[in-house]
This record gives C-alpha cells, structure tokens and sequence, in this order.
C-alpha cells in the first residue's frame, strides 16, 4: 500500500500514467464534491480508521484526522491468481483480468448502479452532524460518510481504467447527480429519500447499507476479477456500517423499552423517547423501500447477469446444485391470477432477485429478533403490542410484483382509499417525524448522551465511550 502516493492505492497506479492522470485529474471533482455535498458540520480532527493493508495481518489504522486530510485509496483484496468462475455459462474457465467486449454494458451498468448508491448515502446524511447524539455516534456517522466515499473510489476506478471515455464520463456523472434532485436524482429509489434524523439514520444503515452488503457479495462472486476483489475489501468496510444500523437500533429500543418499564406507560414521549409505534413506523419504512432495492421479484436482467457469469447468488459457492441453473426453477412471490398475493413458479435464473431478497429477508428478522428481546428483558408484556416486526414483503413496495397494489404490514390487500386513510398508521406521518426530530439536539459533550438512546456497550477500538471521538473546532 502507497501512502505517499497521491491516491493511496494498491493496485499499482504509479506504472499506469494514464490512469493515474484520469483518476488525479477526477480527484479535484471528488473534493469538491465532497466539499458541496458531504458533511455539514464543520470539524477539527475526528477519530477515524484508514484502511492501511488488504491482507490478514490488519488493514486498518486509527487516528484523529482532519476529516479533508482523510486518505481516500483505491483497495483491492488481493489476488488469488488461480481463481476460476464460479457459476453461470463460462463455469469452470479462469476469471476475467479485462472486460470482454460483449458483457461491456452490462457490466459497466451495474458498477454504475453499485457506484451512485455511494455518494448518494453521504449526501442524505450530511446534516445529521448537526444534531448527533453523542461524540461516538458522530464519529460513527463520519467513519460510515468517509468509507462511503471510499467505495465510490473504487467503482470510479473500475470505470477509469476498464471502460475507456465512457467509463471516464459516467465517472463525471456520479458527482453530477444527486440524492433528492429534480433534475438529476439517484438511480435507485432508496437513495432519493430524505434521512432527516438519526433514527432514520440507524434504520438506514441496518436495512439499507445490508442491501449494500448482499449486493456486493453478488458482486464479489463476479467472474470479472477486479470487481469481485474490489467488492471484497468493500465488504469489510461495510461490516462496520452494519454494527452502527444494529446497535443504533438496539440503543434507541433500549432507551424506550427501560423507560416504558419504570414508567409502566407506553408514552415514552413525555419523558424524550422514541415511542415503540414510532420505531415500528421507522422500522416499516425503511424495511419496505430497501426490500425494492432488490428489483423486481421475477427479472431478466438478472437472468442474463447471471448466466454470463457477472453477478452470482449470495455465497455461491456454499450452494449446492450445479451453479448454471438452466433446468431448476423457483417459487417467487406473486399476484395471483385472480389478483391476491401468492406465489408463482418460475425459472430460477429469473428468479435470482428473489432468492437474493429472501437472503436479506432472514438477516433482517435476525436484527428483529434481538431488538424483541431487549423489549423483553426489561420485562415488557409478550404480546404484539409490545413487540417489533417486520412487514409484509407487499406493504408499500414501488418496485416489482406488488407495486401495483396497496397492501397492510400484515399483508391485507387495501383500496386506494383505505391506503389513504390508514397509511399514516404505519408510515411515519407528519407528526411522527416532527416530533423526532424536536429530539434531535446536538450533544458534543464528552461522555454524554441525548436522552432518547441509550450509550453503546463498547467504544471504538478498545476506547471508552467518554473518548474524544471529535474535536469541534
Ligand atoms: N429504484 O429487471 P429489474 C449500497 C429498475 S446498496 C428505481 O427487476 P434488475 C449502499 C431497473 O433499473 C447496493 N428503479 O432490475 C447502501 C430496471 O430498469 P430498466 C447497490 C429500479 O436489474 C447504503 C427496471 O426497474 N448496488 O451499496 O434485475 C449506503 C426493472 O428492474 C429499482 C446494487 O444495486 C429501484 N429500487 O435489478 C451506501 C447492485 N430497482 O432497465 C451504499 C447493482 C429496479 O427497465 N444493481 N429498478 O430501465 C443491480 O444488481 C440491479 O440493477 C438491481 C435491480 C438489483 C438494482
Ligand atoms: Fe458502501
Ligand atoms: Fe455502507
């Protein structure tokens, strides 16, 4: 790893001029990117990992760092020069060092795709420094908007330096568009909604960064070899954004549920906590726009992924068939013919969104799971009430199967009217999130924390929570 270089990489950048001119001269548009649309508050240092080596021995280091003097690189996992590809029709053949010419769309589009969730994060979450609940969750936020711009890195890499001028050009797009804009918005839905507030924040991290996780370990099993070694490291880096959405959480339901249990009361309100049916809101939001990050329960698109070998199923190679997929077939969910909600069967290739979904699907019950037991650990009644869930995979989908139709959390086909009336029972309404966010107010202090969430367990790095995450300037 060159640290002296100008872009920190390893992937050998000072022997390809070219490259090196492109992606020094894309630098300057990143920065000022990252100066227009990254985080808002103003800070001195902030106590952050860099990722310092791709290998076993630890890749990563930990600094105060004035947040522009951060370090962004370009990291591949390392090569394993004997890897074959692992399913689809070229099963079997050594993996690609170079993009062959008749996946070059294809791929391209889906690294564009991959790319533009990225920045799109960072630009949802930049004022939320304004109102962070303590020190260590405001270096959380940091570490997760720095790496996020990390990983556009490594998507702009891949452009730069296997797609020619229109991977230089996309390259340029990915600043252009933005989080939320008439004109140019994200790509994917998910990454044009507002994240006004740190709950939103924890929900966003947990289910939408997991649609990130799962994407990319598709994409890690892809037969082009620097995109797989790319989504490798990424995967790292994204396990951190995963314990920031899971402790969130666990931190806001244990505030909420301990003062519902010495209060005997379920309006936490009063006393500055997120009420359960609040986080329940949340919850279904944010569950519900990330399950449509998937695509459509049935699709072609990935079919022909697929099949070519660019985007494989989640631990491929855990699976135990014959990896091509040509003769199998799969159950997806499904209108049914006289317009109720089942399921069809269906080809298995065109299906891979859906076995993808269902992955994501069993981890999101797992975080369920736990937020339910701290609700019981303080002693809160077994009963539905008293308990989160998540919702129907027909309730309030835009994308694939059931956006056409209005369906309940409990998967209750609605009329249009009936959505309307009652949609605000499970949705965050208005009021819901005014009030969350009259409870979003700064807390810079060392060692202290708002009132509606508990600390965290651990700090970071072996630190206490009373650490110096950020020093204001
Ligand atoms: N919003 O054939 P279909 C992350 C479009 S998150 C709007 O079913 P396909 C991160 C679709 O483009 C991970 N449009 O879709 C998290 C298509 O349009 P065309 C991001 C949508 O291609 C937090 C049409 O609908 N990575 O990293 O099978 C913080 C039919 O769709 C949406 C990836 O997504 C939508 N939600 O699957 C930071 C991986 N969904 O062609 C970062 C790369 C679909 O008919 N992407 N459409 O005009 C893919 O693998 C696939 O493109 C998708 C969709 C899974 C997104
Ligand atoms: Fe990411
Ligand atoms: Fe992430």
């Amino acid at each position: 790893m060159d640290y002296s270089e100008k872009i920190p990489n390893n992937v050998g950048l000072r022997d390809d001029r070219r490259l090196q001119r492109a992606l020094e001269s894309w630098q300057p548009n990143f920065l000022s990117w990252w100066e227009s649309m990254g985080p808002r508050l103003p800070t001195a240092d902030v106590y952050l990992r860099t990722a310092v080596n791709v290998g076993r021995e630890g890749w990563a280091h930990f600094a105060h760092v004035p947040m522009p003097e951060y370090r962004w690189g370009i990291f591949l996992a390392e090569k394993d020069p004997g890897r074959t590809i692992g399913f689809g029709q070229h099963k079997g053949e050594p993996a690609w060092q170079q993009v062959p010419g008749e996946y070059r769309a294809e791929l391209r589009r889906l690294i564009v795709i991959q790319g533009d969730t990225e920045p799109a994060s960072v630009e949802q979450q930049r004022n939320l420094g304004a109102t962070a609940p303590s020190l260590y969750d405001l270096r959380n936020l940091f570490q997760v908007n720095v790496e996020e711009g990390r990983h556009l890195w490594a998507m702009v890499y891949l452009l730069h330096a296997y797609f020619g001028r229109e991977g230089r050009e996309e390259a340029e797009d990915l600043l252009h568009r933005n989080s939320g804009s008439e004109d140019a918005p994200r790509i994917l839905g998910a990454f044009n909604e507002e994240t006004p507030d740190w709950l939103s924040f924890f929900m966003f991290t947990y289910f939408t960064d997991r649609d990130g996780k799962y994407q990319l370990g598709t994409l890690k099993e892809s037969a082009f070899d620097p995109l797989s070694r790319t989504c490798e490291f990424m995967l790292k880096e994204e396990a951190h954004h995963m314990m920031v959405g899971t402790t969130g959480v666990d931190r806001v339901v244990e505030r909420t549920a301990r003062l519902m249990a010495d209060h005997d009361t379920d309006e936490v309100a009063a006393h500055g906590a997120i009420p359960l049916a609040t986080i329940q809101k949340y919850l279904n939001f944010h569950y519900s726009v990330s399950l449509d990050l998937f695509g459509g329960e049935t699709s072609t698109n990935v079919a022909n992924y697929y099949t070519a070998g660019l985007k494989g199923r989640w631990m491929e190679e855990r699976r135990r068939d014959d990896h091509r997929l040509t003769d199998d077939s799969i159950m997806v969910d499904a209108l049914t013919p006289e317009g109720g909600i089942g399921q069809t069967e269906v080809a298995a290739l065109t299906g891979l969104n859906t076995d993808l979904r269902r992955e994501y699907i069993a981890d999101c019950q797992s975080g369920v799971n736990r937020w339910n037991k701290i609700l019981a650990e303080a002693g809160l009644p077994d009963t539905d009430k008293y308990r989160l869930k998540l919702p129907h995979i027909a309730f309030n989908r835009k994308v694939g199967a059931f956006a056409s139709v209005n369906a309940s959390p409990d998967g209750e086909l609605l009329t249009g009217d009936d959505w309307r009336q009652r949609h605000e029972n499970w949705l965050p309404a208005e009021v819901d999130k005014t009030f969350v966010k009259s409870l979003m107010k700064p807390v810079y202090e060392r060692g202290k924390i708002a009132a509606w969430i508990a600390p965290p367990r651990n700090g970071i790095n072996g630190q206490p929570f009373d650490y110096d995450y950020v020093h204001l300037p």
